[in-house]
């Protein structure tokens, strides 16, 4: 009993042991930062034990969300709508800050520390996916 209780709150303190799942893939570590102006981005880990797939679109429930990713483009950072981000036969796929990150535009009010964003991944075989961002500090 001890022992379930020391493993429960070991699973409860860490924002990262939460996982999503839709067939052969998981998420992991679906985390954004704190904003300061009207946009937002939303980051994680994607897993595939199975095929290729590929993630085609984002929904939430903000005015505009969008896959994208940042590049540098002759000496500027700028960023890129993704139509579609490939998902590698039994491969990873990181959404990270200076690649690729989910873009939610048009927010009302700033993200804080704490705050979660629920949002829906859409995959061209695995269907649509379910998770939620949990705001952490920026590391
Ligand atoms: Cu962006």
């Amino acid at each position: 009993m001890k022992f379930l209780i020391t493993a429960l709150i070991l699973i409860c303190g860490s924002v990262s042991a939460q996982s999503y799942q839709t067939g052969d893939l998981t998420v992991t570590n679906a985390v954004s930062y704190p904003t300061t102006g009207r946009s937002g981005a939303g980051y994680f880990i994607l897993s595939n034990t199975g095929a290729e797939d590929a993630l085609v679109g984002v929904e939430a429930d903000y005015p505009k969300v969008m896959l994208h990713k940042s590049m540098m483009k002759d000496g500027v950072m700028t960023m890129e709508h993704q139509m579609r981000v490939e998902v590698p036969t039994q491969g990873q796929l990181n959404f990270a800050p200076g690649g690729y990150h989910v873009m939610f535009m048009g927010l009302k009010e700033a993200w804080g520390v704490g705050d979660t964003i629920k949002a829906t991944l859409i995959f061209e075989k695995s269907g649509r996916l379910d998770l939620t961002f949990t705001v952490t500090e920026r590391p």
